[in-house]
């Protein structure tokens, strides 16, 4: 039998491998419940003998009572600041600098490349391998004691993952919010008629800075960690891969796209490539920090004021400007949706001068409470369209307008109507709208349509200015004389182009289906109907009933099926361009585009290959769905480098769970 003390300090190992497991490895290896009953045990434990509470108990992560305010915390080594640098040449003198310090003349310096976080940095201070202190930065030489908020971070270790802990350890990071948990702060804020955070940092920041710590305990914070502050006991690594890989050994979540650059194009191609992937890491970052990797390079390079020499933070260009609004209009879509755009005084944003941005559609016009003549904050993050995040609302001027829909189309003037259960207002022209018929040639060019080499949306535009095109079906009688009528149109060019067009001729079904622009049908959709009608005739004649019977496509998508074969217009535009003599040769098309279908896929884990993205959408074009959970109907997880726990639980549910060579044979290599 063993006595309280025994088994508190078992519960304390097995509660801290859990969490480590879950909170840090993403990788949990028991059931929620088995995790709530045996912190439950440590609860009773814990309260029949007192003494056994101690500040690195799993239990101590709730939160304690409000504070009156933060004490200050005078760090023992001070918490540095950054250099930064805004552009290519910049980062480029700044390996210049190092290398003529270090005498390196030509020989590259290798450096260690971590995304920088947009959160808030602190101190983590572990005696004798227990947490004892937390603190912010603040001015870098002493900052808030702001302990009690930090133990409510899951991912945080209470204690060091050593037996042979030092007596001083002190780590250094960042606290920041996942996009993830930002939304769902912000969802129960609105829902509890709150106002909500404006960015993750904020939420972040007044999370931390929270005197009640039980309501920080309520947020989900995240944190990474990157350096090391007072060391006692112990040898410094040689390297800053070996502190990162250090500081993962004892407990602490290190950020995962960390990558040592030996030289510094390397630097660049690194800051490129996460810079491309921005939106999709889950959480902001506004830079590259890049470190020189040698401890003892740092060293011999040392200090400018309270700056090291031997890092320095590059910075992606801010995603937020502030700017006004001119006026609005409205574009119409292939589909006949309208869309709002504000017409804007110029602005440099996220790296681009930008005049325009979306306003989306009414409702979210009326939610925002934008008008004409707002001072506004636009917002462009990576390749997506620029939009209007907020007014700021105490620089509206009297005489701001409110926007209002159009009766009629702005365009070809039919009749607009605004569905109750859409929330996009549309033109009802079809075919007979310009703008529509514009917008329909553009899509139906397009790489994943008919991939019509070199025609392009700005080309597809001065076709359309000239008037030698009206609807797709004019593609197939243009002649090279006629191209070389438009500006910067040489005759190699336009000789191209036609030839494109002639090769375009000989497609697939799927892709014909998908090019044609039906409403609510998109690649995948297409791919189905091709399979499962083999023709373009037997799909016009299909009625609901039976397009409903195909997975996958419901009511509404069949009813914009029939609605499109039952336009007049439409079947015109069709006819022609069977008559210009489009075929679809290969049955094989319709074979391996769709052969995927009634499967769901689950992909996990990094691929070598291709982005998970890049997968998710060539599993998609042959008729797969792609999942983001595991479940009983899924019929096999992709597991790439590093699976997260996705790969434990499709093991329990018996579902397979294959690598990426696997998922190669189903999708082919990136350059087929
Ligand atoms: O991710 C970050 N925000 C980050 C910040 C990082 N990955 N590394 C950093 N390294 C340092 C030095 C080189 C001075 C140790 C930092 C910061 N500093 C930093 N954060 C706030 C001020 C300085």
């Amino acid at each position: 039998m063993k006595t309280p003390a025994e088994r508190a300090a078992e519960l304390h190992d097995l509660l801290h491998e859990h969490s480590h497991r879950y909170y840090v490895l993403d990788d949990p290896s028991v059931s929620d419940a088995e995790y709530d009953s045996l912190f439950r045990e440590l609860q009773v434990l814990e309260s029949e003998h007192p003494e056994l509470l101690t500040p690195d108990s799993p239990t101590q992560r709730v939160g304690a009572a409000p504070q009156e305010g933060f004490g200050t915390v005078r760090h023992a080594a001070p918490m540095l600041s950054l250099a930064n640098a805004f552009s290519q040449e910049e980062l480029g003198e700044f390996d210049r600098r190092v290398r003529e310090r270090l005498e390196r003349d030509d020989a590259p310096v290798c450096y260690v490349a971590e995304p920088k976080i947009d959160g808030l940095a602190i101190s983590l201070r572990y005696e004798n391998g227990v947490f004892v202190q937390g603190a912010t930065r603040g001015d870098g030489q002493s900052g808030e004691n702001v302990t009690d908020n930090l133990r409510t971070i899951d991912m945080i270790p209470l204690r060091l993952r050593t037996d042979d802990p030092p007596a001083v350890f002190e780590a250094r990071g960042e606290v920041f919010m996942s996009h993830q948990a930002f939304r769902a702060l912000n969802e129960s804020m609105s829902a509890a008629g709150k106002a909500a955070f404006v960015n993750p940092r904020n939420a972040a920041a007044g999370s931390l800075r929270q005197l009640d710590s039980r309501k920080t305990a309520q947020r989900r914070l995240s944190i990474n960690l990157y350096g090391l502050g007072e060391l006692q006991g112990m040898e410094i690594p040689a390297t800053q891969m070996q502190v990162l890989q250090m500081l993962q050994e004892v407990g602490f979540p290190v950020n995962r796209e960390i990558r040592l650059c030996e030289g510094i194009d390397a630097c660049f191609a690194f800051y490129e490539a996460i810079l491309q992937r921005r939106a999709t890491l889950g959480y902001d970052i506004d830079g590259v920090v890049f470190k020189v990797d040698s401890l003892a390079e740092q060293r011999e390079l040392g200090f400018v004021s309270r700056a090291p020499r031997w890092a320095i933070a590059q910075k992606f260009p801010a995603e937020e400007a502030t700017t006004t609004i001119d006026s609005v209009e409205f574009q119409v879509g292939r589909t006949g949706a309208l869309t709002p755009v504000a017409r804007l005084a110029p602005v440099f944003v996220g790296g681009v001068t930008v005049s325009n941005a979306t306003l989306h559609n009414m409702d979210e016009i009326g939610r925002k409470d934008i008008r004409i003549g707002d001072t506004v904050v636009v917002r462009r993050a990576g390749d997506v369209i620029p939009e209007v995040a907020r007014v700021i609302l105490d620089k509206r001027r009297r005489g701001a307008r409110r926007i209002k829909l159009p009766r009629t189309c702005p365009v070809c003037g039919s009749p607009v109507i605004n569905a109750d259960d859409e929330v996009k207002a549309r033109c009802t022209g079809g075919l007979q709208c310009a703008a529509q018929r514009r917008e329909a040639i553009k899509h139906f060019a397009s790489r994943r349509a008919m991939d019509i080499d070199g025609l392009g949306d700005k080309l597809v535009e001065q076709l359309a200015d000239a008037g030698l095109i009206e609807t797709v079906a004019d593609l197939y009688t243009l002649e090279a004389a006629q191209l070389q009528s438009l500006p910067r149109m040489g005759e190699k060019s336009a000789s191209n182009l036609i030839d494109a067009i002639d090769a375009s001729r000989e497609t697939t079904l799927a892709r014909f289906i998908f090019a044609l622009g039906i409403r609510d049908i998109g690649e995948s959709g297409a791919a189905l109907l091709a399979a499962q009608f083999g023709s373009l005739d037997a799909l016009m004649q299909a009625d609901e009933a039976e397009l409903t019977s195909i997975d996958d496509i419901g009511p509404i998508a069949a009813s914009s099926i029939r609605a499109f074969f039952a336009n007049p217009d439409n079947r015109a535009v069709v006819d022609a361009l069977l008559a210009s003599g489009i075929r679809f040769p290969t049955t094989d098309s319709v074979h391996t585009v769709s052969s995927l279908a009634g499967n769901t896929y689950v992909l996990t884990g990094t691929l070598a290959a291709f982005s998970r993205d890049e997968a998710k959408q060539r599993l998609q074009r042959r008729g797969a769905k792609v999942s983001g959970s595991v479940s009983g109907k899924t019929t096999a997880v992709f597991a790439g480098e590093s699976p997260g726990s996705k790969v434990t639980r499709a093991e329990s549910l018996g579902v397979p769970v294959l690598d990426e060579a696997a998922l190669l044979e189903l999708i082919g290599s990136p350059d087929e």
